[in-house]
């Protein structure tokens, strides 16, 4: 049997990058063969910036909602919530020391903001998440993490933390692996098709899941397109490349069915049918999502089982480690 685990953080409202790129594959990967699953609320994550206390446990119960809209079936994936279970602040702390600070200062997203607005003011725990994150996948004997293009570095990193602590204490964690979706591992931005769309980007580079119709449409109208007016799929036409991959994951058609569908049609009208198709198939999931999250307790009970599960397993792991290095 293969672990799957992966987490998404609560930092903003969920995108079309994070259903497309992750929630929906998780959905997915659920009907496999030989795979046990394993889905997290990574809030720890999120307070590496600043969150405002009530908007983070709300969104913490929407992301729980919204897994079970997309198909998440809590009767075959481990649903909890990563704050809730104190193995994973106290793995991080342990693994802290078999990791250097020249492993952490290489880290994109460290680097990048480092490189923006300087270095010696970055949070701490932005340079230690890295850590927190190998802490997620370790406890568990994860195998395989389904992650975006962008978190691959950080399972690598997971993989030499767990080799190091391996050579030092013996056999003790499983090396995890990364997996990318072939087809939506990167979703980028509507107003700049080299950015990754982001919770936290500006208001038109996102589709916000539960946003509106009209402003869907509004926003892949307003979507910025490449140089020639040909609707093809290439590195040098990443803005129409990007659209092409929402459509194909919102209509199941090829995108070579749909470069055909659209030949000799222009930008605006491409933009348009992507923009309404996306609205229509949204509000759909947007329906089956109001119902789910008005029962809060039913969201609470299914959060208390998977949290109890996922304990069990993370104690244990945390007590072998703590074991070793002769904590007691
Ligand atoms: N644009 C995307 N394309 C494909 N996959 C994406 N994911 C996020 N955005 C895209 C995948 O969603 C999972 C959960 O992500 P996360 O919310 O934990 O972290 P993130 O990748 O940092 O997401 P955001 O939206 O960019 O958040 P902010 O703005 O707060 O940093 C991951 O598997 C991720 O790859």
């Amino acid at each position: 049997m293969k672990r799957v685990v992966s987490g998404i953080k609560p930092s903003g409202d969920l995108t079309l990058g994070n259903y497309l790129g992750a929630m929906k594959r998780w959905a997915e990967n659920q009907h496999k063969d030989g795979y046990e699953n394993f889905f997290f609320v990574a809030n720890l994550h999120a307070i590496t910036v600043k969150q405002d206390a009530g908007q983070l446990k709300k969104r913490t119960y929407d992301i729980i909602a919204w897994l079970l809209t997309v198909g998440v079936d809590p009767n075959r994936s481990v649903i909890f919530i990563q704050s809730m279970i104190p193995a994973h602040s106290e793995i991080c702390w342990i693994l802290n020391n078999f990791v250097t600070m020249g492993e952490l200062g290489k880290m994109t997203q460290f680097k990048d903001k480092s490189a923006k607005a300087g270095r010696e003011g970055q949070l701490a725990g932005l340079f230690d998440y890295p850590v927190l994150m190998a802490g997620d996948v370790l406890l568990y004997d994860a195998d395989e993490i389904p992650v975006g293009i962008d978190q691959v570095q950080h399972v690598e990193l997971s993989r030499v933390i767990a080799q190091r602590f391996n050579n030092a204490y013996g056999e003790t964690f499983k090396l995890p692996k990364a997996v990318l979706s072939e087809k939506t591992s990167k979703i980028m931005s509507l107003n700049d098709p080299f950015k990754k769309m982001s919770k936290s980007g500006t208001e038109d580079s996102y589709i916000a899941l539960d946003e509106n119709p009209e402003k869907i449409i509004k926003k892949f109208k307003r979507a910025v397109t490449d140089s020639d007016s040909i609707i093809r799929f290439g590195e040098d036409k990443p803005a129409i490349s990007n659209l092409l991959t929402i459509l194909s994951e919102f209509t199941e058609k090829s995108v070579d069915d749909l470069v055909r569908e659209y030949e000799g049609i222009g930008y605006g009208q491409f933009k348009k049918d992507t923009g309404e198709i996306v609205a229509e198939k949204l509000s759909g999931l947007q329906q089956k999502y109001t119902e789910i999250r008005s029962d809060e307790d039913r969201l609470k009970n299914i959060i208390k089982e998977g949290n109890s599960n996922a304990t069990t397993l993370a104690n244990e792991k945390v007590s072998i480690i703590k074991d070793k290095l002769g904590l007691i």
